[in-house]
């Protein structure tokens, strides 16, 4: 019976374990946005840097790529777009939040670097 009992609590301690590493996981996103210039750069990675759970951040301008690094227990692909959507970008599919938009600079809508 002794026995029996070192077995389990040896497999619930793996299992608890195994279960705690899964959750701190990191993955990396990589979300295609509608920024224009250096200023909506700053903007989203401003927005990344007040995000829970979001550990690293960088926005190409050239390719409009914001690569993300999060931790899966914190955050998710989903709530990290609707963050980029809120200051008033596309995130993937997730279309900027309208009143964001309106108020970004002119330069910084979409096509604002072709109007100068
Ligand atoms: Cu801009």
């Amino acid at each position: 019976m002794k026995h029996l009992t070192l077995i389990l609590t040896l497999i619930l301690t793996t299992t608890l374990s195994i279960k705690s590493v899964a959750q701190n996981e990191v993955k990396i996103l990589t979300i295609k946005t509608s920024a224009q210039c250096e200023e909506c750069k700053e903007r989203i990675e401003k927005a990344m840097a007040y995000e829970k759970g979001v550990k690293k951040y960088n926005l190409d301008v050239k390719t409009k790529v914001l690569t993300v690094e999060y931790k899966t227990n914190k955050t998710n692909p989903d709530i990290i777009r609707k963050a980029v959507a809120k200051v008033g970008y596309d995130a993937d599919d997730v279309p900027a939040d309208k009143e964001a938009y309106k108020n970004l600079p002119l330069c910084c809508q979409k096509g604002g670097m072709e109007k100068k």
